[in-house]
This record gives structure tokens, sequence and C-alpha cells, in this order.
């Protein structure tokens, strides 16, 4: 009779066993998981330590489908150990045998190519292909043929060492939506192919050196688009806006900084139907702010920098430009800030560097731009002095109005008050006073440049009377004395950790 329960039991109990095993992962795939660790660990290195146990489908960076436990997705994130120089090949046969993967994620792996290739093809439900961040030369080991990975849609093999044109038979992979090549060394034309991609959605080829006429043909013809980035390349040639006028999916659009564009903008009086919430067309030599930005309710962040703007900055660009604002590197002047007089702005980074705007900054600076966590005014003609309502910014991080024509203290808020500050650029301008106020505290510092001013304090005593800047890592001060001490012509970059202890010269 005991025996009888303890036999039952025991049955019961390998049931049981049996059953959490058929629960868990699929032995192949285990097996397989298992070779890809000692190939990404090979000839050295420890990614994956904790990938032992039974049940594959809770390692790290593993995840499998609830109801087939079969894998589904793989993330590897920059798990080859950098320090071993070779580059890894991963065996695509062993990637070939989990059946139902849907994404494969390998960046930041020092991936220069596969072990046959071909074998992705296996793979019927990928949808997501990322190796971002990697050495990968070849761009033909990605010609899977024309009824392969019927499901992929996301292709991404920016940053790597892709070189030459982009091959045709890319473009026979149909599905695609999402195909990203920036930061590689393409070269050449727009292969015409990518004109029968209807269905793109987002291509982003900048930082290569596509070269030739810009792509019109090809942008009409991407009527799915959704972000089309084609910045730093070669592209040449005149281009009127209104070739995208028509892509009504169009929200983030960068063709800056090509070699020798010129965007024509106000060749028609025409207002495109698109609603665009990110647009860079720095380094694009227009004369003019665009006349349809007045129509543009939802832009985020608009970018005109190096172009060759003169007059000031329309109200409607200020005000409807909702977090990032770059005019950089134009001939823009006046007393653009007048027009938020009772206004406030949502932007979050302000850039009119290298302009010839004046005046002084509004008393009330700290109100308008209460979201401020970036500003550079640089290299301008500002003048008056630094209102102490910059120190309501208490989410700015960096502070450049090195450059113009400040005079007067710093005041005491700027340096005491703004506790997300990292980096604080006054040279350059004709400031005096304590070159750091008393009782400064700015525990987040981490650059701060002073030079070329009229300070008298002796820098070192301003410093000992703050409190610890503890962060701090770079100080410039240049050419002019600081105080009595003799240190004419002092170029100081240094590594500061214990400011005040000791001074350096
Ligand atoms: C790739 O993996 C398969 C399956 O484990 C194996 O048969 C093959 O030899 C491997 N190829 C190379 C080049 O290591
Ligand atoms: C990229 O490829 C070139 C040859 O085409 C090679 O000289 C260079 O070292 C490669 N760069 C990297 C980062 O692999
Ligand atoms: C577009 O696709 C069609 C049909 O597949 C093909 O005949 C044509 O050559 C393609 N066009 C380009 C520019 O590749
Ligand atoms: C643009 O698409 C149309 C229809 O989809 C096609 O006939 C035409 O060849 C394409 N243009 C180019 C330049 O590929
Ligand atoms: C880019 O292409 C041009 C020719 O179009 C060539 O002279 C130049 O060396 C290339 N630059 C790089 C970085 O490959
Ligand atoms: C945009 O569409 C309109 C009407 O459909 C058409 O008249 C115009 O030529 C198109 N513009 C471009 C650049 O294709
Ligand atoms: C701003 O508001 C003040 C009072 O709150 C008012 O005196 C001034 O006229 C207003 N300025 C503008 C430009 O509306
Ligand atoms: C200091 O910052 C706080 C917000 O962090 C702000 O409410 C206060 O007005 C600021 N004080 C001065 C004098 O700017
Ligand atoms: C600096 O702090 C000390 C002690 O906290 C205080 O006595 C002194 O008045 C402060 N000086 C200034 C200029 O705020
Ligand atoms: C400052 O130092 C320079 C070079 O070290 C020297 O030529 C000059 O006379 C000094 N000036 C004073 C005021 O000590
Ligand atoms: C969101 C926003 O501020 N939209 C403005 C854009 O510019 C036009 C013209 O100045 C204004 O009428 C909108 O209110």
């Amino acid at each position: 009779m005991e025996i009888t329960v303890v036999h039952r039991c025991f049955v019961l109990l390998s049931l049981l066993c049996m059953c959490l095993n058929c629960r868990g992962c699929l032995e192949e795939e285990r097996f397989a998981l298992l070779q890809i660790k000692d190939s990404i660990n090979s000839p050295e290195g420890s990614a994956f330590p904790s990938w032992y146990s039974e049940d594959c489908c809770q390692w790290e960076a593993v995840e499998c489908d609830a109801s087939t436990t079969r894998v589904n997705r793989l993330f590897f994130h920059h798990k080859r150990d950098l320090s071993v120089l070779e580059h890894w090949y991963p065996n695509t046969t062993l990637f070939a045998q989990f059946k139902e993967l849907k994404e494969l994620e390998l960046p930041g792996n020092n991936i220069k190519g596969f072990t046959s290739p071909h074998e992705l093809r296996e793979l019927k439900q990928l949808q997501r292909l990322d190796l971002h961040d990697n050495s990968i030369e070849d761009a033909y080991g990605f010609c899977w043929g024309k009824r392969a990975l019927p499901s992929l849609y996301h292709l991404d093999l920016s940053a790597n060492n892709l070189t030459g044109f982009i091959p045709e038979c890319i473009c026979q992979s149909r599905r695609i939506t999402e195909l990203i090549l920036y930061d590689n060394n393409l070269h050449g034309n727009i292969s015409p192919c990518l004109s029968n991609f209807s269905s793109l959605e987002l291509l982003d080829l900048s930082n290569n050196n596509f070269s030739g006429s810009f792509p019109s043909p090809l942008v009409h013809n991407l009527t799915s688009i959704e972000s089309l980035l084609l910045s730093s390349n070669q592209f040449t040639g005149k281009v009127s806006f209104a070739i995208f006028g028509n892509l009504s999916r169009l929200g983030r659009l960068d063709i800056s900084y090509n070699a020798h564009l010129e965007l024509e903008t106000e060749s028609q009086t025409w207002f495109p139907s698109l609603n665009m919430y990110v647009l860079n067309l720095a380094g694009c030599r227009l004369r003019k702010f665009p006349s349809f930005l007045s129509t543009q309710n939802n832009l985020k962040s608009l970018d005109l920098s190096d172009n060759v703007l003169v007059g000031t900055i329309p109200s409607w660009v200020m005000h409807n430009t909702t977090s990032q604002l770059k005019v950089r590197g134009n001939s823009l002047s006046g007393h653009f800030l007048e027009i938020f007089r009772n206004r406030s702005s949502q932007l979050t980074s302000l850039d009119v560097s290298n302009n010839r705007f004046q005046g002084p900054f509004p008393e009330d600076i700290g109100l308008i731009f209460p979201e401020l966590v970036n500003l550079d005014a640089s290299d301008n003609g500002f003048n008056g002095l630094i209102p102490p309502s910059f120190g309501r910014l208490n989410r700015l991080f960096s502070l450049d109005l090195s450059s113009n024509e400040l005079h007067g203290e710093i005041p005491f808020f700027v340096t005491s008050n703004m506790s997300s500050l990292q980096v604080l650029k006054l040279g350059r301008n004709n400031l005096r006073g304590y070159a750091l106020p008393r009782n400064s505290s700015l525990p987040e510092f981490k650059i701060l440049d002073l030079g070329h001013n009229d300070f008298m304090d002796n820098i070192w005593r301003s410093f000992s009377q703050s409190q610890p800047l503890s962060q701090l890592r770079v100080l410039i001060l240049r050419d002019k004395p600081f105080g009595r001490e003799n240190t004419t012509g002092i170029v100081t970059v240094v590594d500061i950790r214990s400011i005040g202890k000791q001074s350096v010269r």
C-alpha cells in the first residue's frame, strides 16, 4: 500500500517535471544559444554569465513567445568584449534555428560579416534586423533574393563600414518600410531602384558620401515616407522645396549640409499640406526664412543654421517652434527677444550663436524660457548686464554667452541657483568683479570658461570662497591677468578636482 502511494507520488512528480520542462524552451534552441554564447565570447569574453538554467526563455537578452515558448526576440546589445580586437563573424546557421524569431538585435558587437549569411533566409518571420554600430563592410551580404524574409520591415545597418553603392538587390526586399544606412561610406548616385519602394516610411542615408544631383525623382515616388534623412552627403544642384509638397505623411525631413545644395523655397506662393515636426535645412543656402513655415504649427525642432539669412527672426518662427530652434551661423541681427515680451516659450534648446544680434537680454529672461536646457548666444553683439533672472532657469544645463559685449558682474543667482548647470561659458566679454561670486554653489559644474574678461579678483580666492566645485573638470582662463598675480598669458585647460587646495599656474 505504502509503496503504491510513494509510486504514485513519484509518477505525479515526474509528470509535473515533464510538464514544466515542456513549458520551457526547446532543447535545440537552448543548444544554439549556448553555441552563440561561446562564439561571442571567443577567443575571450564574459557575456551572458547567467545563461545556464534549463529554461532559456528566462535568460538575459532572450524573449520567447508565450504560447509556443519558442525564441522570438534576441537583443544582444554591446555584448562582445571590445578589448578583444578580433571581429566577430556570427554563424548565421545558429540563428537560423530560431524559426519564430521576429527581432534580431546585435548592435555594438564588432561584427565584420557573417558566416553563411544566406542562412538568414530561413527566418521567415523575421521583422526587425538591427546591426547598428558594427564594422560590416559588404552590403551584398543582405541580398537574400526576392521571396526571402517576407516579414522583414526594419533593416538597420547604420554606423558600419559599408562601402560602394547601395546594391540593387536590397530593393528586392519589398516589405522593408524602414531602411537605415546612416554613418557609412556609401557613395555614388542613390540607386534608382529605391524609387520602387513606394512603401518606405523611413529612409535614413545621412552621413555617407552619396553624390550627384539631388534625387528628386526618388523623393517624388516615396509617397508613404514619414522620415527622410539625407543630410551630410555630397548632393548638388538647385532643389525646389515643392518636391516635398505632396508627401502628405512627411513629418521629419533633414537635408542639411550637402556639398553644393541650394534650396529654393519661395518660387511659388504655396503652402504644402505637410505637417512637420522636425525640419533641418542647415547649410542649404537659404536667403530668407521659408514663408511656408508660418503654417507649420506643430514644429518641434527647426534647424536653419549656416545659411545666409539676414534680418531678424520672424515671430512666427519663434512662437511656432516648440522644442529646439537653431539659427547658428547666419547674419541675423536686431533685438529678436523683444517679441517675447509678456509671452513665454516652451523651447528647450535655443542656438542663436554666430550672428549679429544686439541689445541686452530681457530682464525677465528666466520667465520667458522656463523650459530651457541649452542656450547658446555666443559670438554676437549682446550687451548690457547679465540679468539675475537667468538664475530661475533651473533646468539649464549649458549656458554659452561668450564673445559678446556683456559687462557688469556675474549675478550671484547665476552661480548659486542653477542646480542643473554643467557648462558656463562667459569668456570674451567685459565682465568685472568677482570671477565667481562668493558662496557660489554649482554642484553639477563641469566646464567653466571665464577667459578674456576684466575680473579684478584673485580667481583662486573666488573658488575657495565657493561651495566645493567637486565635478569641475575644465577651467579656461586666457590671456588677461587675474588680480595682482602675474598670470599674464595664462592658458589653463585643466582637470581640476581639488581646486582651492593648490593654485595651478
Ligand atoms: C555554423 O554552425 C553550424 C551548426 O552548428 C555548423 O554545422 C557549422 O559548421 C558552423 N559553421 C562554421 C563556419 O563554424
Ligand atoms: C573600413 O574599411 C576600410 C577598407 O574598406 C578599412 O581600411 C578600414 O579600416 C575599415 N574601418 C573599420 C572601422 O573597420
Ligand atoms: C521597379 O520594379 C519593376 C517591377 O519589379 C521593375 O521592372 C523596374 O525595373 C523597377 N524600377 C527600377 C528603377 O528599379
Ligand atoms: C515611380 O513610381 C511609378 C509608379 O509606382 C513608376 O511607374 C515609376 O517608374 C517610378 N519612378 C521611378 C523614377 O522609378
Ligand atoms: C567622397 O566622394 C568623393 C568623390 O565624389 C571623393 O573624392 C572623396 O574622397 C570621398 N570621400 C570619402 C570620405 O570617401
Ligand atoms: C502635387 O500634386 C498636385 C495635385 O495632385 C499636382 O498638381 C502637382 O504637380 C504635384 N506636385 C509635384 C511636385 O508632384
Ligand atoms: C507687458 O505687460 C505689462 C504689464 O503687465 C504692460 O505694461 C506692457 O505694456 C506689456 N507689454 C507688451 C509688449 O504687451
Ligand atoms: C531659484 O530657483 C527657483 C526654482 O528652482 C526659483 O523659483 C527661484 O525664483 C529662483 N531664485 C532666483 C532669485 O532666481
Ligand atoms: C556666505 O555664507 C556665509 C555662511 O553661510 C554667510 O555668513 C555669508 O553672509 C554669505 N555671504 C554672502 C555674500 O552671501
Ligand atoms: C610677469 O612675468 C613675465 C614673464 O614671466 C615677466 O616678463 C614680467 O616682467 C612679469 N611682470 C610683472 C609685473 O611681474
Ligand atoms: C502654435 C503656434 O504658436 N502657432 C502660431 C504659428 O504662427 C501663426 C502666425 O504667427 C500663429 O497664428 C499661430 O498661432
